[in-house]
Parts: C-alpha cells; sequence; structure tokens
C-alpha cells in the first residue's frame, strides 16, 4: 500500500501523533475537575438552593380532583368574586388550586407567613402555574396531583398566570390569590 493513502481505518504514516503536551495535560484535569464539581453542584443546590421546589406527587383522576376541590370550597368558602369563589383555608391546612382551560378555580385567601400545602392539577391539558409578580413557575399536569409546601412571605394580591398556552382563552386565564398581614 502506498504511503500516499490515507483513510479512516488505515492511519497516516509518519509522526504527525504527539504524547499532549504538560499544559495540554493540566487543562484537561482542570476541565475534568469542574465537570465533577457541576455534577456535584445538581444535587447539592438541588437541597440547598430552595429554588426548586420538592414536591409531593401523586395520580389522581381528574374528576376525583374536582371533587376534592370542590369539597375544599365548601369547607372554607368566604365570599365570592365576579362568579368565582374565594377561599380561605385555616392554617397548615391542604390548600387546592384547579386548572382548566381557561380559569384558575378557586380564588385562595392566605395568611402571610403561615404554611401551607398547596395541590395543583388539571382538569383537561397541561397549563403553566406562574405566580406574579414572584418568579414561581410549576408545570401543572391533568392526571398528577403536585403538591409543595408555601409559605406566603409578602402580603397583597398576587396573579396567576398560564404560561402554557392551552388554547383560545389562554391569555384570560388569570388567577388570584390574596394574602394578609
Ligand atoms: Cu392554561
Amino acid at each position: 500500500m502506498s504511503s500516499e493513502f490515507h483513510s479512516a481505518v488505515v492511519s497516516p504514516t509518519g509522526t504527525w501523533w504527539k504524547p499532549a503536551h504538560k499544559q495540554e495535560k493540566r487543562w484537561i484535569t482542570i476541565a475534568f475537575i469542574w465537570c465533577l464539581v457541576l455534577f456535584a453542584m445538581m444535587p447539592f443546590w438541588h437541597i440547598r438552593g430552595g429554588q426548586n421546589p420538592t414536591g409531593i406527587r401523586s395520580r389522581v383522576k381528574p374528576t376525583d380532583y374536582m371533587a376534592r376541590v370542590q369539597r375544599f370550597v365548601n369547607d372554607y368558602k368566604v365570599g365570592e368574586e365576579k362568579g368565582f369563589a374565594v377561599v380561605e383555608p385555616p392554617a397548615g391546612s391542604d390548600i387546592y388550586l384547579m386548572a382548566q382551560m381557561w380559569r384558575w378555580w378557586p380564588i385562595l385567601k392566605l395568611k402571610k407567613n403561615v404554611e401551607y400545602t398547596l395541590h395543583l392539577s388539571s382538569l383537561d391539558v397541561n397549563h403553566g402555574f406562574s405566580l406574579f409578580p414572584v418568579n414561581v413557575n410549576i408545570q401543572v399536569v391533568p392526571g398528577y396531583d403536585y403538591a409543595l409546601k408555601i409559605t406566603p412571605n409578602q402580603a397583597g394580591e398576587l396573579r396567576i398566570i398560564c404560561n402554557e398556552f392551552c388554547g383560545i382563552g389562554h391569555h384570560t386565564m388569570i388567577g388570584k390569590i390574596i394574602v394578609e398581614e
């Protein structure tokens, strides 16, 4: 075979390959250590960073979830706003919010610095729970009850905006959480 011939299976002759230079080895070592640091940061920051909600997940049939929300509304309803029930649950309780094309049901009235377990689920398609003006974003998926421990830390009226396109009325899908001192 001629020495001119090169292909993927026949390595070219000559001294085309040299051992890695000391500098190169040093950088490979640094890059490898950095990969390990980043890898370790993922679980570490999940626990210490506090920005990833560690949820409590379970499967639920949409009709069962709707029945549960209705029971919650019947138990703790304190008023109504434009046809939406306003619900004031006791401190520390499980609270329920239902997403449905194209509304968030009901309106929640919470107390500042009190912990609740917020349950979220959808009756129809995927929705996105987005809390304004604070930056909280959670997927709301039909068939799953996704619960998380929340403690409102500022009083006022918060808006729930759907951030997952869910049809023609998507932009009107705005809910409300009232936080009192
Ligand atoms: Cu939606």
